[in-house]
């Protein structure tokens, strides 16, 4: 999977994917993710990409020009699948969404600043708009980082047998169940000893026993989407 970035903040989407999984996941070829300065196409030798809003009000808008010039020559290289705006109005993202996301083939992904961007290129470009949660965040660039590696993870080859995502929460509308390591006594508290009997089928018993209690103490919402 190929996917592109367009941000004012490039630096700030610089580490995330350069450890672990998603390290893994680009030196594997499994993903390349390649992130642009949105100023690159800005619209005079300032740097600008922003401007006031019409009608008033505080707080700059992104303008069409960059961001077109920057989708028009990003998509003559390659065909986008989506092109995704990340934007708190935009449709909560969860691991069914991240699931259908990681069988595309190339990705676009835009980070709103300021007070967004003009509602015209939402219009006419954008495919798809993304939050990743009830909350603001400053800019999209963090929501992209959590976007790429929520979809990173799942690309086929990208996780092996130990990081598996079968097991994750949310992969089957469930929470993953308590896990333990050494030592099996730590300061009086132990193990559950169903952990240490050996008995494979009884320990997957129990797992999922556990995963859906958490599951109905904590979110039992997800529960009803079963
Ligand atoms: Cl995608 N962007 C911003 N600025 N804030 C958010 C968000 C996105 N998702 C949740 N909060």
């Amino acid at each position: 999977m190929r996917i592109d970035i367009l941000t004012v903040l490039p630096e700030l989407l610089k580490s995330p994917f350069e450890h672990s999984i998603m390290k893994r996941a680009q030196e594997k070829g499994l993903l390349e993710v390649q992130v642009h300065p949105l100023r690159k196409w800005a619209v005079n030798e300032y740097g600008q990409v922003d401007d006031y809003q019409y009608g008033g009000g505080a707080g700059m808008v992104m303008m069409c020009e960059p961001l077109v010039k920057a989708i028009e020559e990003l998509s003559k290289e390659r065909k986008y699948d989506e092109i995704i705006y990340l934007t708190p109005d935009g449709e909560k993202l969860d691991q069914k969404m991240s699931n259908t996301l990681s069988l595309k083939e190339n990705l676009l992904m835009i980070c709103g600043h300021y007070k967004g961007i003009d509602e015209r290129i939402r219009e006419h470009f954008v495919t798809k708009e993304i939050s990743i949660g009830d909350y603001v965040l400053s800019g999209g660039e963090l929501a992209a980082a959590v976007l790429v590696d929520s979809i990173g993870r799942l690309l086929p080859g990208v996780l092996n047998d130990e990081t598996s995502a079968l097991f994750d929460s949310f992969q089957d509308n469930l929470l993953a169940p308590p896990v333990y390591t050494r030592p099996e006594d730590f300061r009086g508290w132990k193990v559950p000893s169903i952990l240490m009997s050996g008995d494979h089928k009884k320990i997957e018993e129990w797992r999922h026993e556990q995963s859906l209690q958490r599951t109905q103490d904590r979110r039992p919402d997800i529960l009803d989407q079963l």
